[in-house]
């Protein structure tokens, strides 16, 4: 069986090399030659545990080839990113003119999933109607279907295979279809559904986790004007079997949740008021943070030392991370930084990133931002020999520190 996968990125790729792994025939489409050449040789262009090997594999068995344009296939998989606009709304160009990119290869019977990540009704209003324009009757001749990717990265190869799969077809029969694709590899279960829903439930997942940290980060802004320890009373109600709790931080970043609870608002302005608010609370907390911080270091002409700029712990990915809006407050506040990430490369950034030590020499305080595994525990006889005074604002609570009676520790827990 063939199938052509549209977009050789961060999904396309481990998704074009798990069916071709299992028994299909795969052609891969990217408009990025460079990719194409690379695939075809047996490596990748992008960073993910396991997929070198099984690329390699799969490009020398013949069962994965890339090239520039479709082809014929059974089976059409569009995974092409849905980039957002200045003012938030979903871009998806992308996934128009890969939709009108495999039209001269489509055949009767032939099944066409979108993966990529798109607003509420876009299969039914944007991607079937482009179809239908060729005279197909969509459902009956083609099918058509939305299967969200929820994989994580670092575990990309495993979740594909081992997560739950939401398959939306724009009626049944695609469904059915879809679903049928999927089974070659995935060992999770296979929930069938249609379209709108899948697109529904794969925002919502995200925005879910995106409303419980505003709450969270809410709860901190709460504590801090009552006086009250707002750490402390995560731990306490978490205690309760029905609440979850999640962790306040500098703000929520990252290209899912930042951006896909958007794609909600969107189409749905003047109902989406708990999930527009949540986005509000996150995005202010940047501000929140450097206001605390000028109660512990009001001499704007101090050094702050930065640590972490990766949207989260242990990655390098900065994109829309909390940590970027911060440093720029902070320097049109006039601070002088000391800016420390060890999984962040020189090149990813237009600024000057320092060692651990360049980074808190005569600072007045070391703000955490990023839970990065090295942050856990950090040289404590460094900090109190090379800063100005031991200072820690942990946006995290992720420090652990042992010499307590020597350094001075802040978290959202003590800021009153
Ligand atoms: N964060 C908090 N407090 C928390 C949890 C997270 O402040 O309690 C922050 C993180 O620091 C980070 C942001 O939220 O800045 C997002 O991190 P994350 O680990 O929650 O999620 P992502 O964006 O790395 O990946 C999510 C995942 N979705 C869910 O867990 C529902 C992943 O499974 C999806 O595949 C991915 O989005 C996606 O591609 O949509």
């Amino acid at each position: 069986r063939n199938i052509c996968i549209i977009g050789l990125g961060y999904i396309g790729l481990p998704t074009a090399a798990v069916f071709a792994d299992s028994g299909w025939n795969v052609v891969g489409v990217d408009i990025n030659p460079i990719a194409v050449e690379k695939i075809n040789r047996g490596e990748i262009h992008i960073e993910e545990v396991g997929l070198a090997e099984l690329v390699k594999k799969v490009a020398q068995q013949g069962s994965l080839r890339a090239q520039l344009e479709p082809t014929y296939a059974d089976c059409f998989i569009i995974a092409v990113p849905t980039p957002h606009n200045e003012d938030h709304t979903a871009n998806l160009d992308y996934v128009i003119s890969a939709t009108k990119s495999i039209l001269p290869y489509i055949k009767e019977g032939n099944i066409i999933i979108v993966e990529s990540t798109i607003p509420p009704r876009t299969i039914d209003d944007v991607v079937a109607p482009i179809l239908r324009e060729q005279g197909w009757n969509v459902g009956e001749d083609i099918y058509l279907a939305h299967c969200p990717e929820r994989v994580l990265p670092g575990r990309i190869l495993i979740e594909l295979v081992e997560n739950t799969r939401i398959v939306g077809g724009i009626n049944g029969k695609s469904a059915e279809k879809a679903a049928e694709v999927y089974r070659s590899f995935v060992k999770g279960q296979i929930l069938l559904t249609s379209a709108v829903s899948a697109e529904m439930a794969k925002l919502m997942e995200n925005t879910y986790r995106d409303v419980n940290i505003a709450l969270a980060n809410e709860l901190v802004k709460i504590s801090e004007h009552l006086g009250i320890n707002a750490l402390e009373v995560i731990e306490l109600a978490n205690h309760h079997p029905r609440v979850n709790l999640h962790l306040p931080g500098p703000g929520v970043g990252g290209h899912c949740l930042a951006v896909d609870p958007y794609f909600i608002i969107e189409k749905a302005p003047e109902q989406s008021v708990l999930i527009s608010d949540a986005r509000q609370i996150n995005n202010s907390m940047p501000y929140f943070v450097v206001e605390q911080l000028k109660k512990i270091v009001p001499d704007n002409r101090s050094k702050i030392a930065v640590f972490g700029l990766a949207y989260k712990g242990n990655i390098d990915d900065i994109r829309e991370s909390p940590a970027m809006d911060v440093l720029n407050i902070l320097q049109q506040e006039g601070y002088r930084l000391g800016i420390y990430d060890p999984h962040v490369q020189q090149e990813q950034v237009n600024f000057k990133l320092s060692s651990f030590e360049e980074a808190i020499s005569d600072a007045e305080c070391i703000l955490v931002l990023t839970d990065h595994n090295e942050f856990k525990s950090l040289d404590e006889q460094q900090i109190i020999n090379l800063m100005k005074q031991p200072v820690i604002f942990d946006t995290r609570n992720y420090v652990k520190i042992k010499n307590k009676d020597k350094i001075i520790y802040y978290n959202y827990g003590n800021l009153y």
